[in-house]
């Protein structure tokens, strides 16, 4: 397992000497100035190459090359697309960075509806109220059909929250769901969130996993060719939402996309944070199962409520047991670049502003936390194999 950190690049508030003291040896990013579909030039990626190395470190991963909101939707001829994306693997490979993270989730990243939740011994994390989400698509989106996607529990809480919110909740509200889009993309408003929704009526799962296993047949061949490995990120909450379909969810979705196309070259972004917040998920089971094609692990945990509410626990507390998970990892025997996925904002992280989710202490703590339990497992391995 090789440790990684996630740096937004020269813009992040945490700077790369900073990092180093992490100890952390991998650095994962993207040129997130470069707009959706279009190439990544070879110019830019060795410039950040340049400053990545000369910071110390190797860029270990490309977390995200993003995919085409049109090539999700199958819309018109997206041959440009396909062949632009082909085009920034080769750059990519061509500056020595071959790794590479995306994920095929419509219109939204990861959705949150608080960035700020308090934790018991202080400090906050990030959390998915279902009510609170309830509230936004019947009340705010006015998504009468979201009734039938949460329980009775929820839509009376919705509905609470929906009379005594001021504008300014309704505000704050728009804002988390919104901050899962990473780096500088547009966020959307209420009209905006609509009219991208609209984009995606009528596209069931079906439909998008056909859209997505012709994506995988027009550029896992060039990846194998050129020596890089792709690996989706599933489906941050793991259900569907606003009326989208999810299709990265759970083992049967990752196996179908597994198959979709059968080479190394498409592998899998192991999150368990994400996977972790699907009670029929078994992690460790499915780690075991995945390894052999996971590219990129990130570690996180979480803890459910039956309502379908999640918050983002400690990196190990909550629901995930994260010792076996590693072990499924380090039984696979590969150099898996991980990284702390997210971390609670701890001591002064709050005054720093950095991306929700991404602090510098809460983050160092999990990374901390991770390379403890690595370091035990490989002792005990070890003292096995002595004893066999
Ligand atoms: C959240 C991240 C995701 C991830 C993308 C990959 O913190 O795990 O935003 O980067 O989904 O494309």
């Amino acid at each position: 397992m090789i440790e990684s950190w996630r740096w937004y690049g020269p813009f992040d508030k945490i700077t790369l000497p900073e990092i180093a003291q992490t100890g952390a040896t991998g650095i994962v990013t993207a040129l997130h100035e470069i707009p959706y579909g279009e190439v990544w030039p070879r110019a830019t990626i060795a410039a950040r190459h340049a400053e990545i190395r000369a910071a110390g470190f190797d860029w270990v991963v490309v977390e995200s090359l993003p995919i085409h909101e049109r090539i999700k939707r199958g819309d018109g001829d997206l041959s440009a697309l396909f062949a632009n994306y082909r085009q920034s693997m080769a750059n990519l490979a061509a500056e020595g960075v071959t790794t590479i993270c995306y994920n095929f989730m419509p219109v939204l990243d990861w959705t949150r509806t608080d960035l700020a939740a308090p934790v018991a011994r202080g400090g906050s994390c990030l959390r998915f109220e279902a009510s609170k989400m309830a509230a936004f698509e019947l009340y705010m989106l006015g998504r009468a059909e979201a009734e039938a996607d949460y329980t009775p529990e929820a839509l009376q809480k919705a509905a609470i929250w929906h009379q005594q919110a001021s504008a300014s909740d309704k505000a704050t509200l728009l804002h988390s769901i919104m901050s899962g889009l990473p780096g500088a993309y547009d966020r959307y408003d209420i009209a905006g969130l609509k009219a991208a929704l609209q984009g995606y009526d009528g596209l069931d799962q079906d439909a998008l996993r056909a859209n997505y296993t012709r994506f995988l047949q027009e550029v896992v061949p060039a990846a194998e060719d050129l020596g890089i490995k792709l690996c989706v990120h599933p489906d941050d909450p793991p259900r569907d939402i606003l009326g989208l379909p999810r299709i990265v969810s759970d083992a049967e979705d990752i196996r179908f996309i597994l198959n979709a196309v059968d080479s190394p070259a498409n592998g899998l972004t192991f999150c368990t944070g994400s996977l972790g917040a699907n009670p029929a998920n078994d992690l460790p089971a499915m780690a075991r199962e995945f390894a052999g094609r996971t590219h990129f692990a990130h570690l996180r945990n979480v803890r459910k409520d039956p309502d379908g509410s999640f918050e983002e626990a400690a990196h190990l507390e909550g629901d995930t047991d994260m010792v076996a998970v590693l072990a499924a990892f380090l039984a696979a025997d590969r150099a898996i670049p991980y990284r702390p996925d997210h971390g609670h904002e701890l001591l002064d992280d709050a005054a720093r502003g950095t991306h929700p989710g991404y602090p510098l202490v809460g983050r160092l703590r999990g990374l901390a936390e991770l390379r403890g339990v690595i370091a035990g497992l490989g002792h005990l391995a070890r003292a096995e194999s002595g004893r066999a």
